[in-house]
């Protein structure tokens, strides 16, 4: 075989074996198009968080559920058809609160009220700039969002199967589920943070706190505290804050209470019971800058799961409706 050859096969395996990346991401991608982008979805996202704190963790979670299922192209935010069952209507996504779809759907209209922006910016990227946005008006990292993913052309329920991990999984399958997503350990650890803001339904966790054997990882007075606000048979609606010390805040407290036995889901507490994983709880239960470094990084790196460019995607003037 030739060197060339040789040289040629290196670099289709290469390319083969590489995470799905997006090199074509980057700042300021509006510059010519809608150069005031960013402040005009900071503006809405601000005035929708105003009314409702309740939309940081509902934006957040739909942008980590938009981008495990087929990349994020905002295809969570389609709405169903007479023809096609969603991504939203899936099971799993009782756990998408309304609010982060309305807080897309407001800095959508802010954007189309600009005459010069006028369908000319991604759901996709919205999403990305309000997650971004709510984070930091929560009290979290600032950092600067790569833009330039178009909107997918599909959106089923049945997508949605095995791309997203159950509130069980031990270490090794939250590992190997991420990094089918390009996302190392380390990325998981600090996107798992996710949890330092939002609610999760009683069901979420109840395995944890009844049965023959309640799990011996979760504190025991915060596991007796889980049952008197989850009784047998509660409401299915009731929910309760993933981080019951500073809910509101989007801090490194995450992994203090992971050091607790605090964690609401196994699949968190699960980050400190493993001693491959501690380690990293430790160090950013010390250190919010380096929580805050990492977290920036991997959401970053799943900002770029499976964009969308060129033919696989448009620039949808509805986010919840396909062109
Ligand atoms: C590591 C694997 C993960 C598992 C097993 C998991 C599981 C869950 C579950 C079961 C809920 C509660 C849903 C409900 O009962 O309503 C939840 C909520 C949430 N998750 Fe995750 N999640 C994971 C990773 C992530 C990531 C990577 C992020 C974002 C960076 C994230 C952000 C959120 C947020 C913000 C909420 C609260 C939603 C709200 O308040 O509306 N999660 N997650
Ligand atoms: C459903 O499919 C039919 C034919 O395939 C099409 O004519 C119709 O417009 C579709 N309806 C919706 C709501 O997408
Ligand atoms: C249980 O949580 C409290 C704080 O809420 C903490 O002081 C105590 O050390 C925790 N217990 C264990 C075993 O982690
Ligand atoms: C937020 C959201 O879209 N919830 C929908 C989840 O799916 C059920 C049907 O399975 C719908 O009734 C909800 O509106």
């Amino acid at each position: 075989m030739s060197i060339v050859r040789v040289a040629a096969l290196l670099l289709l395996l290469l390319s083969t074996a590489a995470p799905p990346t997006a090199a074509q991401l980057r700042r300021n991608y509006y510059a010519g198009a809608c150069p005031n982008v960013e402040s005009i979805v900071r503006a809405a996202v601000a005035s929708k968080f105003r009314q409702t704190s309740v939309t940081v963790g509902a934006t957040v979670h739909l942008f980590f559920h938009d981008c495990f299922v087929e990349g994020c192209d905002a295809s969570v935010i389609i709405a169903s058809t007479a023809n096609n069952t969603a991504e939203k209507d899936h099971p799993v996504n009782l756990s998408l609160a309304g609010d982060g779809f309305d807080t897309v759907i407001k800095a959508k209209a802010a954007v189309d009220a600009v005459p010069t922006c006028r369908n000319k910016v991604s759901c996709a990227d919205i999403l990305a700039m309000a997650t971004r946005d709510v984070i930091a008006l929560a009290g979290g990292p600032s950092y600067a969002v790569e833009l330039g993913r178009l909107d997918g052309l599909s959106s089923t329920a049945s997508s949605v199967n095995g791309k997203l991990a159950p509130p069980t999984f031990n270490l090794d399958q939250l590992t190997a589920l991420f990094a089918t997503n390009g996302l190392s350990q380390t990325d998981m650890i600090a996107l798992s943070a996710g949890h330092t803001v939002g609610f999760a339904h009683c069901n979420a966790f109840t395995s944890r706190i009844r049965g023959q054997t309640p799990d011996p990882t979760l504190n025991s007075t915060f596991a007796a505290q889980l049952r008197s606000w989850c009784p047998p048979n509660v409401d299915p609606r009731i929910a309760v804050t993933l981080d019951m010390v500073t809910p509101r805040a989007f801090d490194n407290q995450y992994y203090k209470n992971l050091q607790n036995g605090m964690g609401l889901l196994a699949s968190d507490q699960v980050l400190y019971s493993d001693p491959r994983s501690r380690p990293t709880v430790d160090a950013w239960a010390q250190s919010s800058a380096a929580f805050n470094k990492a977290f920036v990084e991997a959401i970053t790196k799943m900002g770029r799961i499976g964009v969308k460019t060129g033919a696989q995607g448009n620039i949808r003037r509805n986010c919840a409706v396909f062109n």
